[in-house]
């Protein structure tokens, strides 16, 4: 049944001779599998942040059922989150040409009038409005965050989630609608070979009926729109690596101030200064580590730390910003043992703060699972010399396949219990 859709475009404003239903679905593909792939990823760096561990890490209270599938984040192996939150944050940015030029190939549609024709018509419109919208705030309030970080304090995490459900399940919609027009669309341009459209054939609203002479071919246009991926790519991938490669990350800030060389040479997100620690309050005599547990209260200054066990671990340190760091190698007390020396022989999760007074991150919970793993630690060494004041000096946490987040830096107590 052909749709009379031709009265209802505003003709002269979309003459592009590019626009099509193979174009469209092209795009399409690309993005069905880029965003499915970005919205696994996304929820999973929520679940990796413990946000179930209350009241610290939960910036979304009200999540209720969305948070139906949190699962314990294992540690193994150290380098998941590095992978993981380097996919959603590398891809994310890759996939930023493809949605404007999926959003650009169906422009004539969002403003076809009348708005709506039928019940169902209505429907199909406003989830092509959560979606278009729900595109645009979930890719704007990702890039934000990579670049500026604290545009919205402490608000990054309810809006990007409750973003991406809502997002999501209108993408849902918007491909069950879709999928069927999207495959025969793509048939067709398997039989008649390339992009050519062809009138009568699933044309729909999207061909201009008047198109003016093209200044670039269909083919030409797929190399733009992948030219500016690749663009987006190569300036990017670079962050999740040291040395010469993230001097590539060009386009993408590389976390904090610029690492600088040396064992303390590797990304910093917040300095010391900036988060407020004075070089009094961290010195030898000034700082103790007030540990909880069932069996009581101790304070350890950091000659009774060194003589604990100490043990080495080579960890990286990745960000729900994107960036991470190699391996580096840390050395310190195990949690375990320090849960120990509190009478928690079995694992139980810990609250850790840090000397820090204000500003996000300066708390953190960490699962039993994370306690218990031999590589955790209480690190007071990085790379075989004490800690820089900006990598958290005098002690710091360190759990594999973490979020950066959870790493909490100038640790002042640990209250190990059941959180
Ligand atoms: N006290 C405190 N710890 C903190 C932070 C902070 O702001 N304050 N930032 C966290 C974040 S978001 C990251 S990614 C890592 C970065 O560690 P680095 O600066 O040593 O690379 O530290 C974590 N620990
Ligand atoms: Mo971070």
């Amino acid at each position: 049944m052909a749709r009379s859709v031709l009265p209802t475009l505003p003709a002269p404003r979309w003459r592009s001779p590019l626009r099509g239903p193979r174009f469209t679905a092209v795009l399409g593909v690309v993005l069905l599998a880029g965003i499915t792939v970005l919205f696994v990823t996304g929820l999973l760096s929520y679940a990796a942040y413990n946000p179930d561990l209350s009241p610290v890490n939960d910036k979304t209270p009200g999540k209720g059922i969305l948070g139906f599938y949190l699962f314990s984040w294992p540690t193994d192996p150290s380098w998941l989150y590095r992978l993981t939150q380097g996919v959603h944050v590398t891809l994310g940015l890759t996939l930023i040409p493809v949605l404007l030029a999926k959003l650009w190939s169906v422009l004539p549609r969002l403003f076809t009038m009348p708005p709506a024709r039928s019940l169902s018509h209505a429907l199909e419109r406003l989830s092509l409005l959560l979606l278009v919208g729900g595109a645009l705030f979930q890719f704007t309030t990702g890039v934000l965050n990579v670049q500026l970080d604290y545009v919205f304090p402490g608000s990054f995490y309810p809006l990007h989630f409750y973003g991406a459900w809502v997002f999501f399940g209108a993408f849902l919609a918007h491909v069950a609608l879709k999928t069927p027009v999207a495959l025969r669309n793509l048939r067709g341009m398997r039989q008649h070979g390339g992009m050519r459209e062809h009138e009568g054939e699933e044309a729909g609203d999207l061909v201009a009926p008047d198109p003016d002479p093209p200044t670039i071919s269909r083919r030409g246009a797929f190399g733009l729109v992948g030219g500016a991926s690749l663009l987006m790519f190569v300036t990017s991938a670079g962050r999740s690596f040291d040395g010469p490669l993230r001097q590539t990350a060009v386009l993408t800030p590389h976390g904090g101030p610029e690492p600088g060389t040396g064992p303390g040479g590797f990304q910093v997100n917040k300095t010391a200064a900036y988060a407020g620690i004075r070089p009094a309050e961290t010195s030898a005599e000034a700082w103790r580590l007030v540990v909880t547990g069932r069996s009581g209260t101790v304070r350890l200054t950091r000659a009774d730390l060194l003589a604990m066990p100490l043990h080495s671990a080579a960890l990286p340190i990745a960000c729900v910003e994107g960036w991470s760091t190699s391996d580096q190698w840390w050395r310190g007390v195990r949690l375990r043992d320090l849960a120990a020396l509190v009478g928690e022989e079995e694992p139980t999760d810990v609250f850790v703060e840090s000397l820090q007074r204000r500003g996000a991150f300066r708390k953190a919970a960490l699962r039993a699972n994370q306690v218990a793993d031999p590589r955790s630690l209480l690190a007071l060494f990085v790379n075989g010399e004490e800690l820089t004041p900006d990598h958290g000096h005098p002690a710091r946490i360190i759990v594999p396949a973490a979020p950066g987040v959870l790493n909490t830096k100038w640790v002042a107590r640990l209250t190990f219990s059941d959180l």
